[in-house]
């Protein structure tokens, strides 16, 4: 049956016209658009496959996130909403890569070596973000759908998270949600307003807020949002897709620069939040008196629901297991501070949030974030259960059941299945409003020693190869005894460096405990790549 079943899948227009080697990377494939048609075209007759073998819906998105307009890629979504099943990339790279006269053959071979029942129906949901490049390239992935005859909800514009949430929703048949984007809007706006209550502001905390939509398609997110929020929150909207997507805006654009986006009005100590090019990274900012910036990023955000967490649990007399994940990239100060003002668990895994999810999943409550602002909290069905059960206990005091009410509420505000910048945000507004805090009284908590990123341009970016979750440098030999001398001359110094997963580029990450240093130290260890790894390009100084 396999070689009859696949005789269709010959398409000349989707053959392969680029002959460089293309990898499933950090969050799928990413690179220039012009040259992933037949990526694309093959990843939807993957993405079919993928629905055959879980016998269950997948999602296929169209986007390359916070890169820039020029690059596009795509991220497949596996059944309970997380990244692609790590065997799968391997499988995926594969088939990215192999010349037209093999395709049927390692299609074949896939359906062999996994098992796959070509018989049994799939289902495939796609969208796609607001890049240019995005519909072409969506028509290959739909091209490679039909080819296989796989079931297709194609839900246009949506931000990632939306996907991901969609596609649980579906294969839960509604258990999670209504599978649609009103569902969404709905379920996130609802539970929101019922937890912050009437009051719009609470002592510091005012509703108002400034955000940068990247220019992305999170822009028409926002707008959809504020229709279903009415005034429980005043966003003002800016970079909303008028201008260039994530150009000097966005998510990583502020984590990295550490400065404020294009656009964005320098007003003082107002809250102000970046969302990256498929809304699924959220950081804030603020400028003081002084017109200086201030950034409070992944860790931050991390930090402040894990206290709320634990505080929620401690108050409602419950003893569920918290834990909170980071990666390399997580400031020193964060991890400070988690462990020992907290005391709450910390794990450290590699970049992607495929890594921190899986290692989320071990604690009843997992919050996982990147320092880039990626990152969301899940919970197991067993500790939704205890929690759900706990707050109809009679015999529960005023505080314990308040408190339990509000853990048991406060599930619906998350987007279990992916970082969500919209979802992350909205639980930042409702601790925050919780709180009574202002953004300066959120910054308080802790401080982040001076940090840095630099991006070094190199021929082959994977002679870069590290260990022990990314902090420790295994090739070129010699590099990480030279990051060792370097870090040593600065009080409080760290770097790593790693290669990315979604740019051409290594990237390098420095911090030490005085605001003068990290600079050097950060172009001390980028020309050091520089020299050991061929770079490319002017030397970093
Ligand atoms: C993706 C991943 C993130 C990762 C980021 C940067 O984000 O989902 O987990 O931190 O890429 O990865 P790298 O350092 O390997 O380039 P996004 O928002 O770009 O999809």
């Amino acid at each position: 049956m396999e070689s009859n079943y696949f005789q269709n899948i010959v398409n000349a227009e989707y053959n392969r016209k680029y002959d460089k080697y293309i990898t499933y990377g950090t969050a799928g494939f990413r690179t220039k658009s012009n040259v992933l048609e037949h990526v694309l075209y093959r990843m939807g007759l993957l993405a079919v496959l993928r629905s055959k073998a879980t016998r269950a819906a997948i999602g296929l998105m169209i986007t390359a996130s916070h890169n820039l307009e020029p690059d596009n890629g795509i991220k497949l979504i596996d059944p309970a909403g997380e990244m692609l099943e790590a065997s799968w990339e391997t499988i995926a790279t594969n088939l990215a890569n192999v010349q037209d006269s093999d395709l049927i053959h390692v299609l074949t071979d896939i359906s062999i070596k996994e098992n796959i029942d070509l018989s049994t129906p799939a289902k495939v949901i796609t969208g796609r973000d607001s890049r240019k490049s995005s519909p072409i390239l969506l028509n290959a992935a739909l091209a490679g759908i039909r080819a296989l005859n796989g079931n297709i909800t194609d839900l246009g514009l949506v931000t990632t998270p939306q996907l991901h949430y969609i596609v649980v929703c579906i294969n839960t048949n509604g258990a999670y949600g209504d599978p649609t984007l009103q569902g969404y809007y709905s379920k996130l706006a609802t539970v929101f307003k019922s937890i912050k209550g009437a009051e719009k502001n609470n002592k510091k905390y005012t509703s108002v807020l400034n955000l940068d939509a990247a220019n992305g398609v999170g822009a028409i997110a926002v707008k959809e949002f504020q229709r279903y929020l009415m005034d429980a929150l005043d966003i003002n909207l800016f970079n909303d897709g008028s201008g260039s997507l994530n150009h000097m805006c966005g998510a990583d654009y502020v984590k990295v620069q550490q400065t404020m986006p294009l656009n964005i009005p320098s007003e003082t100590n107002v809250r102000c939040v970046s969302i990256d090019g498929d809304a699924d990274r959220v950081v804030y900012f603020y400028v003081d008196e002084n017109n200086k910036f201030h950034l409070l990023d992944g860790d931050r955000i991390a930090t402040l629901v894990a206290a709320y967490f634990k505080e929620l649990l401690t108050m409602s007399g419950l003893s569920l297991q918290l834990g909170l994940v980071q990666t390399a990239y997580a400031n020193g100060g964060s991890t400070d501070y988690i462990s020992n003002v907290l005391q709450v668990p910390v794990a450290c895994v590699p970049t992607g949030v495929k890594h921190l999810h899986k290692k989320a999943l071990e604690f009843d409550i997992g919050i996982y974030f990147e320092a880039n602002g990626h990152g969301t909290v899940i919970f197991k069905d067993t500790a939704k259960e205890v929690i759900k059960n706990h707050a109809k206990n009679e015999k529960l005091s005023e505080a314990q059941k308040t408190a339990s009410t509000k853990l048991k509420d406060v599930i619906d505000l998350i987007n279990e299945t992916v970082g969500d910048a919209l979802s992350d945000m909205l639980l930042v507004e409702t601790i925050l409003h919780a709180k009574g805090w202002d953004i300066i009284e959120w910054e308080r908590s802790y401080n982040d020693l001076p940090n840095k990123q630099l991006k070094v341009s190199v021929r082959d970016r994977n002679i870069i190869t590290t260990t022990n979750a990314e902090r420790h440098c295994l090739t070129p030999v010699g590099l990480q005894e030279e990051i060792d001398k370097a870090v040593s001359k600065y009080s409080r110094g760290r770097s790593f460096v790693r290669p990315s997963g979604t740019e051409d580029i290594v990237r390098v990450y420095a911090e030490c405990e005085n605001p003068s240093d990290v600079n050097k130290l950060a172009v001390e260890v980028a020309s050091l790549i520089y020299r050991l790894a061929d770079g490319v390009g002017p030397e970093p100084s």
